[in-house]
């Protein structure tokens, strides 16, 4: 008969690393947020749009997990931020284990915030602890407002959902008040912020949130 190993070990080693991972930052005082979403959803777009409006002296780093490509890396480096891609070779998910090497590409004393953009998946991403301080998920009006329903575990353990694209909502069914219920069900913490990463709608209270945490991270590493 077939031998079948259980997934645990895997997931045990993941939490080892996020434990390193988290120990690091908060040593730094470098607020981590895991930035995760379906595939198109927006989350380098989203990035973009935050570098052009990030407070002055607010040093940001990027770390860009993709399949195969480098170019998200590519989107973030032309706008002089510090970038490391970390290609998953097929895997659909960033692991702690793969963000602990990157790390050492970045010279973590210069950032104040590391955005972690997650493979385009709303499912395997949300299993992997990667050491991050808060989860943020991109959803777009033109992906339907059952899906939090449907996918409920990325919204369960979010600190942060942004509704993106809503400069598309004349066109699509999506019903922002029960997109706004099934997320409160879900997570009656998770703070839901309407955007539009075209336009830039919506943007000041999502950076006011940004920049209160990064503050706050700083606040406690320095007791
Ligand atoms: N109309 C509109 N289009 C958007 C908005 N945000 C992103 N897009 C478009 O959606 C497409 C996908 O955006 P990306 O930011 O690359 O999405 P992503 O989530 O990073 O995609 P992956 O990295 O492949 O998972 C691009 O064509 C963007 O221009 C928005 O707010 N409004
Ligand atoms: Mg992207």
């Amino acid at each position: 008969m077939v031998k079948v190993r259980l997934a645990t070990p895997v997931l045990q080693d993941n939490d080892e690393a996020a434990r390193e991972n988290r120990e690091l930052f908060r040593e730094r005082g470098i607020f981590v947020l895991n930035l995760m979403s379906s595939p198109g959803s927006g989350k380098t777009t989203t990035l973009e749009r935050t570098i052009e409006r990030l407070p002055e002296g607010l040093r940001l780093a990027v770390i860009e997990g993709d399949i195969y490509t480098t170019r998200d890396a590519d989107r973030i480096e032309a706008r002089g931020v510090p970038v490391v891609q970390i290609n998953t070779a097929g895997a659909c998910h960033l692991d702690a284990r793969m963000i602990k090497p990157a790390l050492g590409d970045f010279d973590l004393g210069a950032i104040d915030l590391l955005i972690i953009e997650n493979v385009g998946n709303l499912v395997c991403p949300a299993e992997f602890d990667l050491g991050e301080d808060a989860r943020a998920v991109v959803l777009s009006v033109t992906e339907g407002d059952d899906k939090p329903m449907k996918y409920p575990l990325i919204f369960r353990l979010a600190r942060v959902a942004l509704v993106n694209k809503v400069d598309l909502l004349p066109y699509t069914d999506c019903d922002m008040e029960q997109l706004g219920r099934d997320m409160a069900l879900i997570n009656p913490e998770l703070e839901v912020f309407p955007v539009s990463a075209r336009t830039g709608q919506g943007f000041t209270l999502w950076m006011d949130w940004l920049a209160e945490q990064v503050r706050n991270k700083q606040a406690a590493s320095q007791r």
